[in-house]
């Protein structure tokens, strides 16, 4: 908290998982601290997101903190993929156990962050009239925290209810008997419509375009499961911190391409993969998502299990995708295109008519009507740079980020920009985050940054601050491992597509494990590629 001037060490932005164990450690470092959320609680993207059928896509005994064994062995899972209600009770838990709400201030949104170069002080305002003086800011705003409602015209003339899969009222929503549509066929409206279906009169799906999902297959958590895991904690996150993504299942993969494997071999093993569920489909060969003929072999095997599933040719037809699986983050589902073939579920395809408008009784596609009761968009988020730009965040000259990111972001090693001292961004643009299993790559954020205040600390510096020359060379770096990979072929959120004007660049980082020993190694180095100040 502040003290009698208002000041602290750090100020923090958010309490999601990154906000919260940010706060954890800089407390334990005896740094001063304080923290803004804009929710009513702690959660991040957790607290917003409480559509119906939310679930991490991630298993739960890796969806987790390690950096606490008594948290990880006391904690039981009740399913093998935690659904909303479920994480945020392990949030709140969390913060319960290591007394970490007191840091923050709820229902309290940051406007304005400014550094004051004379000082080495950043000021931080927020949106019910506080001011706080901070040496270090912390942005753990999430990477999917800024929900995108297209601006449809007339949507404020609907006259039924209107929900975002992103803010989604506590309260639920009771869809008994209505008519709803739902705009978007991502992970969350993939998550929600089978739910949704089951409770509303009729469920018109908007389709611009088609995902691939694989079954969760979700289940509840075989105890001796859990109780193995946990007998070998500590090893198993070891283990997992070597994956690609952080996450175990990649230990399945082969260094083998699906080209090369003999097609009998290679539909048995994709068979056996859907059988298992989860990311685990995707994991088989290690070469689909940098080549294309490999990458078809998948995409084609479910296409086909799109066919058997749903018994109109023309509504599987329309929800097979034909871009690349896996350049978008794969969808998880529980029922999905089953759900097709439900009497009341109709698919819109509206890639060639899109939505022209909303009207007081529903929307107009393509010239043809649309009754509706209720309107859902799953048209999900400015990713990874929205929360960031949604706040004045000025550094050295008062140049605004906005501005220096007007082409796209610039981070060194997606935790630091130039121009920007004592600026830390947890999960950054430039940093692996969303390829990678969040929690850990929060974990590993979080420590690091720790580390490094208290290196500057020790040591007596003012500021730290990313450096041109090492920024430029890490932005060219990020970009060339992603131009070797098939992920910028498709319009993903990844690239920024999804929203309108946004500069189209790839902004997560591949690489995980060796992005790791690169942030030790500049830390090791007295943070080469940053200047430090006394
Ligand atoms: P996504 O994955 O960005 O999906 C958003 C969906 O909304 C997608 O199908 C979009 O179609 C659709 N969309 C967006 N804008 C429009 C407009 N203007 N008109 C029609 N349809 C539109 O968000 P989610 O919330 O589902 O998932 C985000 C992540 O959360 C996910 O990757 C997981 O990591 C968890 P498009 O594909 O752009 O044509």
């Amino acid at each position: 908290m502040t003290d009698s001037t208002g000041r602290v060490d750090a100020v923090i932005v958010g309490a999601g998982f990154a906000g919260l164990y940010m706060a954890h450690r800089l407390h334990g470092l005896g740094f001063s601290l304080q923290g803004f959320e804009a929710g009513g609680g702690v959660g991040g993207t957790w607290y917003w997101n409480r559509y119906p059928g939310a679930r991490c896509d991630v298993e739960s005994m890796e969806y987790s903190y390690q950096f606490s064994d008594e948290l990880q062995q006391a904690w039981e899972w009740t399913e093998r993929y935690a659904g909303q209600p479920e994480i945020q009770r392990y949030a709140n838990h969390v913060a319960e156990r290591f007394d970490l709400a007191r840091h923050f201030e709820f229902d309290t949104r940051v406007t304005e962050a400014v550094f004051d170069e004379s000082r080495d002080r950043w000021t931080v305002r927020t949106d019910t009239g506080g001011t706080v003086e901070a040496r270090f800011c912390v942005m753990a705003t999430g990477c999917l925290s800024s929900a995108n409602t297209p601006d449809f015209p007339g949507v404020d003339t609907f006259e039924g209810e209107v929900h975002h899969t992103g803010r989604w009222p506590h309260e639920g929503v009771d869809f008994t008997g209505k008519r709803v549509g739902i705009v978007g066929t991502g992970s969350s409206a993939i998550q929600a419509i089978p739910v949704i279906a089951r409770e509303a009169g009729h469920l018109t799906v908007f389709q611009r375009t088609p995902n691939y999902s694989i079954p969760a297959r979700n289940g509840p958590l075989d105890a001796e499961v859990q109780r193995s895991v946990k007998a070998d904690y500590p090893a198993i996150r070891a283990r997992n911190s070597q994956m690609p993504g952080a996450l175990g299942v990649q230990a399945t993969m082969r260094e083998l391409a699906a080209v090369d494997d003999d097609p009998e071999a290679r539909r048995r093993d994709y068979e056996d993969r859907w059988g298992i569920g989860g990311f685990a489909f995707l994991m088989g060969y290690a070469d689909l998502l940098v080549n294309p003929e490999s990458n078809d072999t998948a995409a084609a095997f479910v296409r086909e299990k799109i066919a058997d599933i749903v018994d109109d040719p023309e509504v599987a037809a329309l929800l097979s995708p034909h871009n690349v699986i896996g350049c978008k983050r794969p969808c998880l589902d529980t029922g999905y295109y089953e759900t097709f073939n439900r009497d009341n579920v109709t698919l819109v395809d509206i890639s060639d008519a899109r939505i022209e408008a909303i009207t007081p009784g529903g929307l107009v596609a393509g010239g043809t009507p649309y009754e509706l009761d209720c309107i859902v968009f799953a048209t999900g988020f400015d990713a990874m740079t929205g929360t960031l730009h949604r706040i004045d965040i000025r550094g050295r000259g008062g140049r605004a980020l906005r501005e220096k990111w007007a082409a796209g972001p610039r981070t060194y090693l997606g935790l630091g920009v130039a121009g920007f001292p004592n600026l830390f961004t947890i999960s950054g643009p430039g940093s692996p985050s969303v390829l990678t299993n969040m929690i850990v790559s929060i974990e590993q954020h979080v420590d690091w940054i720790a580390d490094c205040m208290t290196y500057l600390r020790e040591r007596g510096y003012a500021t730290i601050e990313a450096t041109e020359p090492a920024q430029d060379e890490w932005v060219a770096h990020v970009n060339d491992i992603a131009g070797e990979t098939l992920y910028p072929t498709c319009n993903s959120w990844y690239l920024g597509v999804n929203i309108p004007g946004k500069p189209q660049v790839f902004m997560p980082y591949v690489g995980y494990p060796p992005y790791v020993e690169k942030c030790d190694e500049v830390a090791a180095k007295g943070y080469e590629g940053f200047a430090l100040r006394a």
